[in-house]
């Protein structure tokens, strides 16, 4: 028998990005928190779920997903309307964003996330030069989705989940000067099931 879709989640930003697409798309789901300030992520029992320790997984259709984009590309193959076809041209700029994201972007995305939410609320200092670097290598990541954007409200036709692995971060960039993706956060902030999702911005 096919188990519930499970989510292993916290409110930070990887597991954001597979819950907004659940919520976005209505997929039954219980979602399980997992507390990274208590070390419930360092737990045997959630160790032997996630070989990491980190936060997402996903346990749909019986398998167990440890990558956030992994996890939402397994959602997209039951749930097609959540991704461009593999017929429509724009699927491989579609899987070029999964992969840019994973590979750099959440690297220094990662870097403002920690400096300006994660620091203040544990009392440390907020590192100015570390943001500013990280600004600068996210440069040609932001001149991508600048393009992909366009006059648009999403990177293509329909919200997809290549929207929700960008979102969770777009409140802590510096987005000056990026109009068409101020108005993509502002679009964001405007759909139920980012309400749903209780985002902490
Ligand atoms: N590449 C992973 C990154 C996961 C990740 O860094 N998760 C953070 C929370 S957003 C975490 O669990 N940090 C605590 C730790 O790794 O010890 C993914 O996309 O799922």
């Amino acid at each position: 028998m096919t188990q519930t879709t499970k989510l292993y989640w916290h409110w930070t930003t990887n597991p954001q990005k597979i819950r907004l697409a659940l919520e976005e798309w209505a997929i039954p789901h219980e979602l399980l928190p997992v507390n990274l300030g208590k070390g419930e992520h360092q737990s045997p029992e959630y160790r032997a779920l996630h070989p990491k320790g980190s936060v997402p997984t996903l346990v749909f259709q019986d398998r167990t997903y440890w990558e956030s984009n992994a996890a939402l590309l397994a959602l997209a193959q039951a749930h097609t309307s959540m991704l461009p076809d593999p017929g429509n041209p724009d699927y491989a700029q579609a899987l070029n964003l999964l992969f840019m994201e994973a590979c750099t972007f959440q690297r220094w995305a990662g870097v403002h996330f920690i400096e300006q939410k994660i620091n203040p609320l544990i009392g440390k200092a907020t590192h100015l030069e570390a943001l500013a670097e990280a600004h600068q290598r996210l440069q040609s990541s932001f001149d991508i989705l600048k393009k992909q954007l366009a006059g648009g409200d999403w990177l293509f036709e329909r919200f997809s989940i290549v929207d929700c692995v960008f979102a969770p971060w777009l409140p802590y960039l510096d987005l000056t000067d990026r109009p068409n993706m101020t108005r993509w956060l502002l679009n964001l902030r405007q759909r139920d099931s980012w309400t749903a999702c209780g985002f902490r911005d």
